[in-house]
């Protein structure tokens, strides 16, 4: 979801001064010669009778509003076009409909021969012609082929270097943003795609995309994996050494490899205007097809879906599902070397989480939850800081009890069992934390099969959520 404003980039600064007929300066036959004068040869003369003249620009209409047989001269005062930006709020309305839409109904314009033929003059001079492009909301919008988009009229769309796909309620085109190496993000929602995208990548390089804070009010980037697909860690300490997504210019992030398709993630840009972040796909080693469409969405500060400081992953909603990067219960392998928190955000009336690990469907003993230990050798609940200090998950004070918030609450744990009560043989419990913020502090080291204690087959974790009503 990209939910926030938008740039308008076409703005048009006209000043148009009405006067009735009476008041002195240069008339609207004076531009009009001129006009015709500067343009002879190079485009159709207008004449006031001319009977293909179109209805007057929207933004004469007040013309429209002149009782029936009232007379009067237009005299512009100034006029200019601009290039400039500005932003304009998800619900801007550049113009009403009232005076998008061609007077049709107005007794003024009622059939051609009412018109008044110095308004039909100039309604066709190439300056107010601008103002039949037809202005467009800059809403987000789905594309037929299912990406967020962004609502701008076509010309405009392929100015920004979008793509047109479907069309958006409200008027315009829905217009895509996609790029590729090289690229540089100006645009809100901008998709980060492999080279040939949606044909797999299998070659040796470095892939960089500049993001530029498309307004200074952009506070974060959120990253969402609509697909990442890279080679994943060597497989005695799963350290990413081959391919690697990296972010660098905002906040810390870890070094992912591997699969995370559905995954997100959070950088914060500060609130400096000009900060840049760039991302970062390498790719090397064996051959392997790659592919990679991330989302990068600019998120405004304060906002209500604006992570709090130091959340790489911020879920949203009563229910979700919480995964580690390169999560997958059968061939997935825990990454080494991540330090993050993920941070689900307390929806009202919500004061207590549960959690249980998810379905595995694969392995005889479940490893959808699995820090520590090895495939042959399984340790099932292993807690604490002592016992913990390698690779472990930290949920303040997790309990197995939805009634006694205390009951068996530890912070810290690892192994091979999603349980707070160490050794017992236990396997997956369903837990509770009851501390707010809804926090989950993941740490791993950078060994795994060379660790004094041999691990091997952890994948990491994916954990179901389930926020608790205040009772
Ligand atoms: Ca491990
Ligand atoms: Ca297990
Ligand atoms: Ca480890």
């Amino acid at each position: 979801m990209c939910r926030t404003w938008v740039v308008a980039a076409l703005v048009i600064v006209v000043s148009v001064a009405i006067r009735v007929s009476g008041v002195a300066g240069r008339d609207s036959d004076y531009y009009l010669d001129r006009w015709n004068d500067k343009n002879r040869g190079k485009s159709k003369a207008i004449t006031p009778e001319d009977p293909t003249a179109q209805i007057p620009s929207p933004l004469l209409s007040p013309w429209s509003r002149l009782p029936p047989g009232a007379t009067g001269k237009l005299i512009l005062t100034s006029a200019a076009t601009s290039n400039a930006t500005t932003q304009i709020p998800d619900d801007a309305q550049l113009l009403p409909p009232s005076l998008v839409d061609p007077p049709a109904t107005s007794p003024a314009f009622r059939n051609s021969s009412e018109r008044d033929p110095k308004l039909l003059k100039l309604s066709v001079s190439p300056m107010l012609s601008l103002f039949n492009i037809r202005r467009v909301a800059n809403t987000p919008c789905l594309s037929s082929s299912g990406e967020n988009g962004t609502c701008f009229n076509a010309r405009e769309c392929k100015r920004l270097g979008g793509v047109t796909s479907g069309s958006c309620k409200t008027g315009g085109n829905c217009c895509v943003f996609q790029v590729s190496c090289g690229g540089l993000v100006t645009q809100n929602c901008t998709y980060f795609v492999n080279e040939n995208y949606p044909k797999p990548f299998d070659g040796v390089g470095s892939c960089q995309l500049t993001v530029n804070k498309v307004n200074p009010s952009v506070c974060q980037l959120r990253l969402d994996f609509d697909s990442l697909v890279l080679s994943g860690p060597e497989t005695t300490d799963n350290r990413c050494l081959n391919d690697r997504f990296t972010v660098s210019g905002g906040s810390s992030t870890p070094i992912i490899c591997g699969t995370s398709t559905g995954n997100h993630m959070y950088v914060d840009l500060g609130r400096t205007s000009n900060t840049q972040a760039v991302l970062t796909v390498i790719t090397m080693g064996p051959a392997f097809e790659r592919s990679w469409k991330v989302k990068v969405s600019q998120i405004p500060c304060n906002t209500d879906y604006t992570a709090p400081n130091g959340c790489l992953q911020y879920y949203q909603g009563v229910t979700g599902q919480i995964k580690t990067y390169n999560y997958d219960v059968s061939t997935g392998l825990q990454l080494s070397n991540q330090d993050y928190t993920s941070c689900v955000r307390t929806e009202r009336n919500f004061c207590g989480i549960q959690y249980t690990a998810c379905a595995d469907t694969v392995n005889v003993d479940p490893e959808s939850f699995s820090l520590t230990g090895s495939t042959t050798t399984q340790v099932g609940a292993v807690v604490g800081q002592a016992n913990c200090p390698n690779d472990w998950l930290i949920i303040p004070c997790l309990s197995d009890s939805s009634v006694d918030p205390t009951a068996n609450c530890v912070d810290r744990i690892c192994g091979d069992a999603f349980n707070v009560r160490e050794g017992v043989t236990v396997g997956d419990a369903v837990l509770y934390s009851f501390v707010k913020p809804f926090t989950l502090v993941y740490h791993t080291d950078d060994t795994e099969g060379n660790a004094a204690v041999l691990e091997s087959g952890n994948r990491g974790y994916c954990l179901n959520y389930v926020q608790q009503p205040c009772v």
